[in-house]
């Protein structure tokens, strides 16, 4: 039996990323003084690297002349913590001014879920103070209590597509993972819960429309409402 939903943050819960962080990364890096400026088409494509931090270094990477030393990305991630910082503190802004919004069937997923008593994780790629700012301005106060396990950042090694933040997860939550469905986005959100051996449902969001997923228990394009149930695929079975 489902004992656990964990979900992703960024595209699952809310269409995040283009309103809110990248919004916000450009205006840290304005007032940090950096000449950089991510336009949407930059971004949907630096969005192959996940992690807001190891997004900029790999900017800053493809900038310079050749190949950056280990040494000198180490210098250049501990440079550019502050720029993440208030990169972290803008994204907050802006989802409490209401640029970020939960997808369809969000709210209610996670109201009935934690309702009916059905365990609730994150595994996310973004920090985690981003995860209870985005569930307590979108839905409320009490909504950041109904997770009982936040896996996010930096608290794994390796982000996704590694495993690693699932498998977190799945070890703090002491369940196997065919206990366990998993909500994502992305190709590279599937292949991390699927390397963990979890099944996954994903909803496709506005920079992975187009991607692959197969592989996916479900694919869909929204999680819907009452009277707007989405589009897809459940099982094998077009819905
Ligand atoms: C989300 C990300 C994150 C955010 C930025 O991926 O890649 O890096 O874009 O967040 P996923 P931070 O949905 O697969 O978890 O700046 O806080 O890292
Ligand atoms: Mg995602």
């Amino acid at each position: 039996p489902l004992a656990a939903l964990i979900f992703d943050v960024d595209g699952t819960l809310a269409e995040t990323e283009r309103d809110g962080h990248r919004v916000a990364f450009n205006e840290a890096f304005a007032v940090c003084g950096l000449d950089w400026h991510w336009d949407d088409a930059t971004y949907a494509h630096l969005l192959g690297v996940t992690g807001g931090m190891e997004r900029m270094l790999a900017w800053w990477a493809s900038l310079q002349p050749q190949a950056p030393r280990p040494e000198a990305i180490a210098a250049m991630r501990e440079a550019l913590r502050p720029v993440h910082q208030e990169k972290t503190r803008r994204y907050a802004d802006r989802v409490a001014l209401g640029h970020v919004r939960l997808r369809p069937g969000i709210a209610r997923l996670l109201r009935e879920a934690h309702r009916v008593g059905m365990r609730i994780a994150i595994a996310s790629t973004t920090v985690p103070a981003n995860v209870e700012t985005l569930l307590r301005l979108t839905i409320g106060p009490e909504a950041p209590g109904w997770i009982e396990q936040l896996s996010a950042g930096d608290m794994v090694p390796r982000k996704k597509p590694a495993p690693d933040i699932y498998l977190h997860a799945l070890e703090h939550l002491g369940l196997e993972a065919n206990q366990v469905m998993a909500l994502e986005d992305s190709h590279l959100g599937l292949s991390a819960a699927r390397a963990a051996g979890l099944r996954c449902i994903v909803t496709r969001a506005l920079y992975t429309e187009g991607e692959d997923f197969s592989g996916a228990w479900a694919e869909l394009d929204q999680l819907g409402e009452p009277g707007d149930p989405g589009r897809g695929h459940i099982d094998g079975r077009p819905w």
